[in-house]
């Protein structure tokens, strides 16, 4: 699909201009001129509520963005994904994670298979596998039950297991407890193998490609110490996979009985809907997985149905590049008021980066414009004691997205209103800000000298005019789960579009990893060093010195 470099679009030069004015809107005045504000920008989909009217927007800004989404192509871009298009053009590939969340009467047909058989035969195969281990059925070779879950697995095969069984604590089986290990620095895999017990242990291999050489290290290690307690027999009670590779997977000597498949149409970062969602089943039971593929697909209706003036991924996609493209805000933070939501940003660093963080079109010529910003956070309120100073009085303009469920899942007193309380007193002030002659008044109404107050006068000053989006839901289940987390796949979707960028190759992270099998090399022994640069050779010969002594 060819289409003319972003800033030749009209939108596009629409909104250059549009921008020469709304640098200096302050949104203290546009509330007050549009007492409909929240009501005209807000809008509700499949469990969330968006209010995005603390943006530095107007109407008109509303409808050129929606018109730039508009004229960069996204409907076609959208249908072909929906459909099941090779939109990977650089590794051939489908982008169908959408299939995975279709219910079982519905059909999709890709190089004349329909997949949403497949998919439903596996998600059935989950559901057995799960209900065995949950019920206590499975037992480990000891003829105990599973007390312990290990997903080993990185990246893709990591990060959306662990960010959703955290925010899907309150749901899970009171006797499983879930452990991720991802990193090749043993010492991540060593602190859980010195928690657990090999006999009630159920390790969980997944890897789409099972090359990964941090996951085939792990595992084999983990292999290596369930085999000091108890022998071979014992292993396909405890070791089962997750993959796209069925040859390797029995390599490494697990049954392919015990393999739950996904295909190359899931990319890593979006196959948390797929059997890599195995953690996540166990934890929580085939019932909520299924409300939670649900809550997903409900998104995806959405953004497929939706006007695109009323479509909640449009809307925070194309806000996202208003202030990226606009007012060069290089990165964005995400604001979770909620515990369970502490590993949503670090997910999202992948979701976002991964997809988005391109420098070329899907042409392969230099994309005009900036790309992905940097994706950054943390909970709510503990940011707030940390890096909130500087969103609020920094030098950049960093655009926060809120994210809060309306009701806790536990029952202690008070805790909620508070959080809530903060949530909304910080969207609150980093659009209005203190202005000069409030301060004033404040401190005099303190008793504070002249002199005194003259002095603290800057420092007391908040600009404000500080965007925000604020997402809020009635509460943090399985199914607005699977909502936030399609919603900003959508987002990402929608900017990969407007950008002209392949959103959903990584080439970005080979280089690294085919120098460090090299330096691995090296640091097993064998010559000197002596091909790289002198920083890198030296530093080799540092760890080489220090790993044979
Ligand atoms: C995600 C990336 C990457 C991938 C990991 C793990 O989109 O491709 O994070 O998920 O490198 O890959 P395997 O699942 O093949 O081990």
């Amino acid at each position: 699909m060819h289409r003319p470099s972003l800033t030749e679009l009209p939108a596009f030069k629409a909104l250059s201009a549009h921008h020469a004015q709304a640098r200096d809107w302050q949104m203290r005045a546009l509330f007050a001129q549009q007492p409909s504000r929240f009501a005209d920008l807000s809008l509700e989909a499949a469990g969330l509520l968006l209010d995005y009217s603390k943006n530095r927007v107007n109407p008109e800004t509303m409808q050129l963005l929606v018109q730039l989404a508009r004229e960069s192509g996204l409907e076609a871009k959208r249908a072909a994904m929906f459909a099941g298009e090779k939109i990977n053009a650089t590794e051939r590939r489908a982008v169908l994670h959408t299939a995975l969340r279709l219910p079982r009467n519905a059909s999709l047909v890709v190089d004349g298979q329909d997949v949403v058989p497949e998919v439903h035969a596996v998600l059935d195969r989950m559901k057995s596998f799960s209900e065995r281990v949950r019920s206590g059925s499975w037992t480990g070779c000891t003829g105990e039950p599973v007390t312990d879950v290990v997903n080993i697995g990185i990246g893709g095969s990591d990060l959306g297991p662990e960010m959703a069984c955290r925010a899907l604590r309150t749901f899970a089986h009171p006797r499983l407890t879930m452990h991720f290990v991802s990193n090749v620095d043993g010492h991540d895999l060593d602190a859980v193998l010195s928690k657990v017990n090999p006999g009630t242990t159920l390790f969980i291999i997944a890897s789409k490609t099972f090359t990964t050489r941090e996951t085939m290290m792990n595992a084999q290690s983990a292999r290596a110490w369930f085999l000091q307690k108890h022998d071979e027999a014992g292993l396909p009670r405890h070791f089962v996979a997750v993959s796209t590779n069925t040859e390797a997977v029995s390599a490494f000597g697990i049954d392919p009985d015990n393999m739950f498949p996904f295909w190359d149409w899931v990319g890593g970062r979006y196959s948390v809907w797929s059997a890599i969602g195995l953690p996540l089943v166990l934890a929580v039971g085939f019932d909520a997985f299924s409300e939670f593929l649900a809550g997903a697909h409900a998104m995806d209706a959405h953004f497929l149905g939706a006007p695109l003036e009323r479509n909640m991924p449009v809307i925070l996609g194309m806000l996202g590049v208003w202030y990226r493209n606009f007012f060069d805000s290089a990165s964005v933070s995400i604001a979770p008021y909620h515990q369970d939501l502490s590993q949503f940003p670090a997910y999202l660093q992948q979701l976002e980066m991964e997809s988005n963080g391109k420098r070329v079109t899907s042409g392969g010529a230099p994309v005009a414009v900036a790309t992905c910003p940097v994706v950054w956070g943390d909970v709510g309120t503990n940011g707030q004691h940390a890096y909130f100073q500087l969103l609020h009085q920094g030098t950049d303009i960093t655009p926060v997205d809120f994210i809060a469920a309306l009701r806790p899942a536990h029952a202690l007193a008070g805790h909620h209103a508070v959080l809530l309380a903060n949530c909304f007193a910080q969207a609150e002030a980093f659009m209005q800000g203190k202005t000069a002659d409030e301060v004033r008044a404040e401190m005099r109404a303190q008793n504070v000298a002249e002199d005194r107050i003259e002095a603290l006068l800057p420092h007391r000053v908040f600009p404000g005019n500080r965007p925000s989006n604020m997402l809020l839901m009635d509460a943090l289940n399985p199914a607005t789960l699977g909502a936030l987390i399609a919603l900003y796949e959508h987002k990402t979707f929608v900017q990969g579009a407007v950008w002209d960028i392949n959103s959903f190759d990584q080439w970005g992270v080979e280089l690294g990893k085919v120098l460090a099998k090299n330096i691995e090399a090296e640091l097993a022994g064998g010559p000197r060093p002596d091909r790289h640069d002198a920083s890198t050779n030296a530093l080799i010969e540092r760890a080489r010195a220090a790993l044979s002594g």
